[in-house]
């Protein structure tokens, strides 16, 4: 593949993707396309702004004649589309943005694709998408690709409809499409809105740590550079008009991945044992909250060779590292409107 069109690049795990293929296929131009909301960050992509196989692109899914023109211009051989709004919280509280980008925004760039795609054979739509689709899980089971969808949160809602799309493009145009569903990533670069960075940020800030509910909410968690390989294996071997779960085997209560951050950064900033724990608070609980996720990726590993590289708490660990090494980064990207979002939404609890 020659020009490969990245959305969402300039958020977390896109901006993981970007940097893989920049670095890993030198022969390829990797096209950034963001319009950069709060989430989207070029801070995230410092080391390979000035390489010659990479360009950014600012501009927004869910503008047409923007979109047309971009595919009538370039001629993209795979658009990987991981642009979206991605907080289920947010969702909750503004639904009709996570219609907009997630569903508008994806039928936007299937359209393009299907209008400016005269010659089929050698192209490929890669869309991201998320284990949420699936619902929610009781103590037992896996979701697999054949698991009936049955989403929650807006947010899930949006992109089980970009799902559906995607697969309707698949059937009714023949456009060449492929479809990854991932459990809940960690690592560098994640907006700290979500779980674990707003842990770290908030234990190094002795702030308190909002655990909704009981805590007893389990997530399957994998390290966002194993989500970028699996993505570049699909990419290159996925099978047309297929689904692939991928995710780590890698349940945790979220009580315990509080408590297991608590200890390890009373470690890391020398405080006494115990001591990060005291910050826990318990909070409302997120309305329509999912029990448990679970991934079967036996499919991936079986049919392409994918497994996940790195142990969680080695991962964790270098996540931790990375957050106290980039404390600019974290007050950055959390200036200005996000300060006043998640001051009122704690409030609110
Ligand atoms: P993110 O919120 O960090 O990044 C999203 C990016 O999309 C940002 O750079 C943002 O500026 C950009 N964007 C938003 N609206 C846009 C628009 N209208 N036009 C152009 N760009 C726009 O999200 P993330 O966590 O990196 O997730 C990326 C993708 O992976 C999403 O599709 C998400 O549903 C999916 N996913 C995420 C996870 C996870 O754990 N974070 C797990 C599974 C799947
Ligand atoms: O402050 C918090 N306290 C808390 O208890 C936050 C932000 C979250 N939680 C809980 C809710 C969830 O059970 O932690 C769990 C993880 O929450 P998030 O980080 O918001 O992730 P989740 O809702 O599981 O969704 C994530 O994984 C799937 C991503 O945000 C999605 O984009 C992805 O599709």
């Amino acid at each position: 593949m020659k020009k490969i069109l990245v959305t969402g690049g300039a958020g977390f795990i896109g901006s993981h993707v970007v940097r893989l293929f920049v670095n890993k296929y030198a022969d390829c131009h990797i096209v950034n396309l963001d319009v950069l909301t709060y989430a989207g960050n070029l801070e995230n992509l410092k080391d390979v702004e000035g390489k010659s196989n990479y360009s950014f692109v600012k501009g927004d899914i869910t503008d047409e004649i923007f979109i047309d023109q971009l595919f009538e211009k370039e001629s993209f051989d795979a658009v990987i589309h991981l642009a979206a709004e991605s907080h289920v919280d947010r969702s909750i509280m503004d639904p009709l943005s996570f219609v907009k980008t997630n569903v508008l925004g994806t039928a936007v760039l299937l359209n393009a694709a299907r209008k400016y795609w005269k010659e089929t054979s050698n192209k490929l739509f890669y869309h991201v998408s998320t284990d949420e689709v699936y619902g929610s899980l009781g103590e037992s089971g896996f979701f697999t690709e054949t698991t009936p969808y049955d989403p929650h949160s807006p947010y899930s809602a949006s992109k089980a409809s970009s799902d559906h799309l995607v697969k309707a493009y698949y059937d009714t145009y023949g456009l060449p499409v492929v479809i990854s569903n991932c459990s809940n990533n960690y690592g560098s670069h994640q907006f700290p809105e979500k779980l674990l960075p707003l842990m770290i940020n908030n234990i190094v800030h002795s702030k308190p740590l909002p655990v909704y509910g009981k805590g007893d909410n389990v997530r399957d968690w994998l390290w966002v550079e194993d989500h970028a390989r699996a993505i570049d294996v699909i990419l290159h071997q996925g099978k047309l008009g297929e689904t692939y779960n991928i995710g780590g085997f890698n349940e945790w209560k979220n009580l315990d991945i509080v408590h297991l951050l608590c200890r390890i950064m009373d470690k890391k900033l020398n405080r006494a044992a115990g001591e990060s724990a005291k910050l826990i608070t318990f909070v409302k609980d997120r309305p329509g909250h999912d029990k448990r996720y679970a991934i079967d990726a036996t499919k991936l590993n079986k049919e392409l060779g994918w497994k996940p590289s790195l142990q969680f708490e080695e991962g964790l660990d270098r996540t931790i590292d990375w957050y106290l090494a980039n404390g600019e980064w974290i007050d950055s990207v959390t200036s200005g409107a996000y300060k006043e979002y998640y001051s009122n939404q704690y409030v609110s609890r």
